[in-house]
């Protein structure tokens, strides 16, 4: 479907301000432990916040503001007061220290700042070392300075200001799992093309859904999942500060969710209690952000009877392009690409390859890869399309069948080995808790399989375990590719996304 959007569009008129001007103010947006807004709630904060913002803190559109919370429906309500403004939210991961959200206000060029109180301690560290950021106010707490004071001096009224489809709504920076962050611009179009996307086609939600999740609201995974997508459709979300296992099981219980949202680790530790969920109305489970193993697909359905919907999407694209629906999951795959979006397979020369080839994803479509000042740019999108930087192979029918980053590609003795094959394979390992493969540096094969392997309570790392991996690894998938090298450790260093950060163990290996 070609999308179509006005010359002028504030995204926030669509997803929120439309719903009260069509009589759904009365209905739930966001609940948390702590509190229950209607929609017509949502805007009057959100209002509030943008005359804060316009009239006490001096921002003007195109300024960008930077939020730093943890997911909470205050965040939420600056969000909306940002854009309302006309303004560019950039939203930071609530784990950030100081070093690096000052990375990102020197990179983001930011003069303003909406903060939760209880983070207040790294941000006021960081704007100690940067004299551009001007003016910060805490919300999620009481004083007289708080953002909240100020809120109560404004009217609930707000005309949000009148920004082209394609004035810039968004920075979101990418996670990192390679290094240096990107900063990824996206327009106000572009938020409303995602919803009209993979939620609309594939997700299917209703306005009776309850959504809740655990991707922050810094990672477009979480801010669509969790805030864009159901109130595209008047539904509403559910918002906690801790999304941990435990935290979403009761969540989902306590809050009638229906929808969950979150990632492939988190479904694989709650697996075994999704038997809990079966007596619940919980009937749609998203997983992003990494591969799902097709383990966790199966240990998913046995344990609660529901076929998870996987999705690939990128800060880069916003939100997801490949994906399926319960009905239309193959197992091993990720899906077929949205409507929407074009996906294919191609060589290192930009060609693409036959069916049943694996090769590097590239997908176009109505959103795309624009860096905030960065030579990376012309490595993401040659030709118009948006090399990803993964590794995929497209069958017959369309489907997507996820193999590796490229860079987590292993070559052993000429083989062709995907990190995340030999990883699957080791966590079928009932000793197994988590691990990570990557290729070392070898004289005689040029690199080896070497894993890193967490091994769950009541096992031990010895030689005697490290025959047994190795056995089973080649007893599971093709005897060349079992990890030549383990090393036992406790934990895995992981983004606070949530992926594997395999460079860093390439870094000490
Ligand atoms: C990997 C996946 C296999 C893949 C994201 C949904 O993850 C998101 O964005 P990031 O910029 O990372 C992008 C990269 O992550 N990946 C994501 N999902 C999958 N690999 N299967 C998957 N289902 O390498 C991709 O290139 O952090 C995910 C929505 C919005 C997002 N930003």
């Amino acid at each position: 479907p070609e999308l179509q959007f006005p010359e002028q569009l504030n995204c926030a008129s669509e997803l929120l301000d439309k719903h009260v001007a069509e009589g759904r103010g009365g209905r739930i947006c966001i609940r948390s432990p702590k509190v229950q807004w209607t929609y017509a709630d949502l805007q009057d904060k959100a209002n509030r916040i943008a005359q804060v913002l316009v009239r006490d803190m001096g921002v003007v559109p195109g300024n960008r503001v930077l939020l730093h919370a943890p997911n909470n429906p205050m965040m939420v309500a600056c969000w909306f007061a940002v854009v309302k403004a006309g303004a560019i939210a950039v939203a930071t991961m609530p784990l950030l220290r100081a070093k690096e959200l000052k990375a990102v206000i020197d990179k983001a060029e930011i003069r303003h700042a909406l903060c939760d109180a209880s983070l207040s301690a790294e941000m006021q560290s960081a704007a100690l070392q940067c004299p551009v950021l001007e003016k910060i106010r805490h919300f999620n707490y009481e004083g007289p300075d708080s953002l909240e004071a100020a809120m109560v001096r404004q009217s609930p009224e707000f005309t949000n200001v009148n920004t082209a489809a394609d004035d810039t709504c968004i920075i979101a920076f990418t996670s990192g799992t390679t290094g240096i962050p990107k900063a990824t611009m996206h327009f106000h179009r572009d938020v409303m093309a995602i919803c009209a996307c993979w939620p609309r086609h594939v997700l299917r939600p209703t306005q009776d859904d309850v959504f809740i999740g655990s991707p922050p609201l810094a990672f477009t995974f979480g801010l669509g999942g969790l805030v864009l997508f159901p109130m595209s459709v008047g539904a509403s979300t559910v918002l906690l500060e801790k999304a941990g296992p435990p935290q979403l099981l009761d969540g989902v219980q306590e809050f009638g969710a229906t929808v969950l949202v979150t990632a492939p680790t988190s479904y694989r530790t709650l697996a075994p209690r999704g038997i809990e969920l079966r007596k619940t109305g919980l009937r749609l489970c998203v997983s992003a952000g990494e591969a799902l193993p097709a383990s966790t697909r199966t240990l998913w359905r046995e344990a609660t009877g529901i076929e998870l919907i996987d999705g690939i999407g990128a800060t880069e694209m916003l939100h997801i392009f490949i994906s399926a629906d319960a009905a239309h999951a193959k197992p091993g795959a990720t899906g077929t690409v949205v409507p929407g979006y074009q996906a294919c397979i191609m060589d290192d020369q930009g060609n693409p390859v036959p069916p049943g080839t694996v090769g590097k994803l590239a997908v176009r479509g109505p959103t795309g890869c624009r860096y905030l000042a960065d030579a990376r740019q012309t490595s993401y999108v040659r030709k118009g399309w948006n090399f990803t930087g993964d590794a995929y192979l497209m069958d017959a029918d369309g489907y997507f069948f996820y193999q590796a980053r490229t860079d987590d590609m292993i070559v052993s003795a000429g083989y062709n080995i995907a990190s995340p094959e030999v990883e699957e394979a080791l966590m079928l390992h009932p000793a197994v808790a988590e691990c990570a493969v990557i290729g070392s540096a070898d004289e005689e094969r040029g690199q080896i399989v070497h894993a890193y392997v967490a091994l769950r309570p009541g096992h031990e790392g010895n030689d005697a375990m490290k025959k047994t991996l190795q056995d089973f690894v080649k007893a599971t998938i093709a005897p060349y590719k079992y990890p030549r090298a383990i090393d036992f450790v406790a934990m895995l260093p992981r983004t606070q996304t949530g992926k594997l950060q395999r460079f860093k163990l390439r870094d000490t290996a």
